[in-house]
């Protein structure tokens, strides 16, 4: 047996079965690299589903990471810490907004964003109590907790898990009047969206709706609350992917690539009218806040600005999808995507699929997963120079040919 069979076996016995990864086990990454147990080096395409946008252990963010825990890691918010307040002025001024509550993972700030949206309904908007709705746009993905697979549309994400959280209306995404025409509802609290579906197969929505749907909510006095766990922190070409349609989110979801991917960190930010209605009590998490997440987050938003990383996921973006778009090969049907997050849609050729793309693409070093069966996300860290994002093509191509 490998080394990478024994480790795999090991999960097999031991763990959960909730995924089904690539039979890659990896132990070491580096800036756009990973190596597997066996010392074979690949690029990484998936970038931790864009939680790695700087990089695998970036030196800065580790070394932030490094100081702090040799200081103190954790307190709970029973107590003030000297690393919470100077990040929430940090994190507040980076995006414009007034307030912040930090929390741990994606789900969890959604999950905040809820009760946050929900609690202003009824104390602001004046919905009657537990009358509140929330619109939601098919094909979301939002994370895992119960409530938030309440307002899926993937079977596979909420079968067997009922009964489900009520409140959630689930329209056609990328639809003006369908978004139109839930919005007449008067208990409408707010609008959940994420400006680009990623796990959908990183679906870019037309040019316009963003602003469109914005400009909607306002006029009714619903809440446009953009999830930007995955396509924030300069993924898209811009710091968040509402940028490129000048909208700012009423509320604004952040995790992933917050932290660099070296801690869970995620967040809401909000104005004071929002986020003052949680009171002392309402809300919170162990870890939520904590020192050590505090000041590796302030290292991770650093190095986007310092590296200039939506600059370069902007530049490095349109030299993919060009790239890919010249192959020719009856597997691609289409290249889409905005910045470093984008997607080729494969048609099955000969009974090989995505799959078996990945598979192939993994023997010649690169790695990136399908999602849906038929779609395979390419998302590398951002750093990513030029010159190896042309390396990384080559190998794309080299494998997609291979099937001809
Ligand atoms: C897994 C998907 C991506 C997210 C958006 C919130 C969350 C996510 C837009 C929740 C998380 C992760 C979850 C991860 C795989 C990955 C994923 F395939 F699951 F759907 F990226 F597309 N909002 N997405 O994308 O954040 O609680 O995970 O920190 O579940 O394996 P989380």
């Amino acid at each position: 047996m490998t080394k990478s069979e024994e480790i795999m076996e090991l999960e097999h016995h031991y763990g959960a079965h909730n995924y089904h990864p690539l039979p890659v086990v990896l132990a070491k990454g580096e800036g756009p690299f990973v190596w597997d147990v066996e010392g074979k080096k690949y690029f990484d395409f998936l970038s931790a589903y864009s939680a790695v946008n700087q990089g695998h252990c970036h030196p800065k963010i580790i070394n932030a990471l490094i100081e702090q825990a040799k200081i103190m890691t954790l307190t709970s918010r029973a107590f003030f810490n000297d690393s919470l307040g100077p990040y929430e002025k940090f994190v507040t001024e980076y995006f414009g907004y007034d307030k912040v509550l930090p929390m741990n993972t994606g789900a969890e700030a959604d999950e905040t964003a809820l009760k946050l949206t929900r609690k202003w309904a009824y104390m602001k908007k004046g919905v009657a109590e537990d009358q509140a709705k929330i619109i939601v746009c098919e094909n979301n993905f939002h994370g895992r907790t119960i409530s938030i697979v309440s307002m899926s549309t993937d079977p596979d994400a909420y079968t067997g898990f009922g009964p489900f959280t009520p409140g959630f209306i689930k329209i056609p995404y990328n639809d003006i009047p369908a978004l139109e025409k839930a919005l007449e509802d008067p208990n409408v609290a707010g609008f959940l969206v994420e400006p680009i579906q990623g796990e959908a197969g990183v679906y870019v929505p037309q040019e316009g709706y963003l602003k469109k749907a914005y400009d909607m909510c306002k006029a009714k006095n619903v809440l446009f609350i953009a999830d930007e766990v995955q396509t924030g922190i300069a993924r898209t070409g811009k710091l968040l992917a509402c940028d490129h349609e000048g909208v700012r989110p009423d509320m604004l979801i952040l995790g992933k690539a917050l932290s660099g991917g070296v801690i869970p960190v995620s967040a809401v930010l909000c104005d004071d009218e929002i986020m003052l209605c949680i009171k002392p009590g309402e809300h919170g998490s162990t870890f939520g806040g904590n020192p050590l997440a505090a000041k590796v987050a302030i290292a991770a938003l650093e190095v986007v600005k310092e590296e200039k990383l939506a600059e370069k996921a902007e530049a490095l973006g349109i030299i993919f999808r060009e790239e890919m778009s010249n192959v020719k090969s009856e597997m691609i049907e289409l290249v889409r995507g905005k910045g470093l997050l984008n997607a080729i849609i494969i048609r099955p050729k000969n009974g090989k699929e995505a799959w078996d793309v990945c598979v192939k693409m993994a023997e010649n070093g690169l790695l990136a997963k399908p999602t849906h069966g038929h779609i395979i996300r390419f998302a590398p860290p951002l750093i990513i120079t030029e010159s190896q994002l042309r390396e990384a093509i080559e190998i794309i191509k080299k494998s997609i040919l291979s099937f001809e």
